[in-house]
């Protein structure tokens, strides 16, 4: 599992006071503690911020750097904010996200164009966000049909299905594990993440909801997730699901992890 990880992001009432207070030291720590849990990629998000986002993301990406050797995936819907952070960054980044919307995707494309930039393409039209599992796939052949013909490599490619709260729908569970699972069936080779807790949103103990979750989508063919990877329980799980699932041949990183106690 490509993990993702999720934590410094201004929606967080703790990041947002962290950088309105420009709290170093605090975000330096999370970004730190997610890499030692196991995250391939630290997102960053100043999205919280609507005048100063591209200030801010500028500032994450160059103090994140700083105490981390993973690659951030850069989280804006905002072409400019993700332009001026993919120029501060150092090596290639996660670009998170394109969609099929004509405008982003329009200015977006020149920046991925011909690069082994990783990017993550929401299953998002000018339509709308779908709804069904069919309405997803739809839009999934969509993005990999122009993302192909506009020289961006499938293997970087991040297709994320889009997750609903099944506290407002009892359908969006099935429908986004059936959409994974047509995506996955598609051999495309391109990946499929999603940020999952969205999952459990309306719910308690959402922490058991995610884990359940991913799971249940690692069985459907899902191969990597927006999480916090603070969560030992799910990293544990993930982990045991990755032997099962024959995707840990000899079980070498379950045993590995038994042996350094990090198995909960
Ligand atoms: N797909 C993609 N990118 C994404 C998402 C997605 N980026 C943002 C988001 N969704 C995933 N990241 C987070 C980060 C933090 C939290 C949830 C998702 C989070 N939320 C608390 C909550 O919802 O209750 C906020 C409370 C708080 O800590 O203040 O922690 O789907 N491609």
């Amino acid at each position: 599992m490509i993990i993702i990880g999720e934590l410094i992001n201004s929606t967080r009432k703790k990041i947002k006071q962290a950088i309105d207070e420009q709290d170093v030291k605090y975000i330096q720590e999370l970004a730190k503690k997610q890499e030692e849990a196991g995250a391939d990629y630290i997102d960053v998000n100043s999205g919280a911020y609507v005048h100063d986002e591209v200030k801010y993301l500028v500032w994450l990406v160059e103090i994140v750097q700083e105490v981390v050797e993973k690659p951030l995936a850069l989280d804006s819907p905002n072409p400019k904010a993700l332009e001026e952070a993919m120029k501060v960054h150092e090596g290639t980044p996660m670009i998170n996200s394109i969609s099929a919307e004509k405008e982003r995707y329009d200015k977006l494309i020149p920046l991925l164009k011909g690069t082994d930039t990783p990017v993550i393409a929401l299953c998002m039209s000018d339509e709308g966000m779908p709804e069904t599992a069919e309405d997803r796939l739809k839009v999934a052949n969509k993005l990999l049909d122009m993302l192909d013909k506009d020289d961006v490599k499938l293997s970087n490619v991040y297709l994320d299905p889009l997750i609903k709260p099944v506290s407002v729908n009892g359908e969006y569970g099935p429908q986004a594990l059936d959409a994974i699972e047509k995506i996955a069936k598609l051999e495309s080779g391109c990946h499929i993440t999603s940020g999952l807790s969205n999952i459990s949103f309306g719910l308690p103990h959402r922490a058991l909801l995610n884990q359940a979750f991913i799971v249940l989508a690692m069985g459907r063919g899902m191969d990597s997730a927006i999480v916090d990877p603070l969560d030992q329980k799910k990293m544990s799980l993930v982990k045991a699901a990755e032997v099962i699932l024959n995707l840990d041949p000899y079980a070498m990183n379950y045993l590995k992890a038994a042996r350094a106690d990090k198995l909960v």
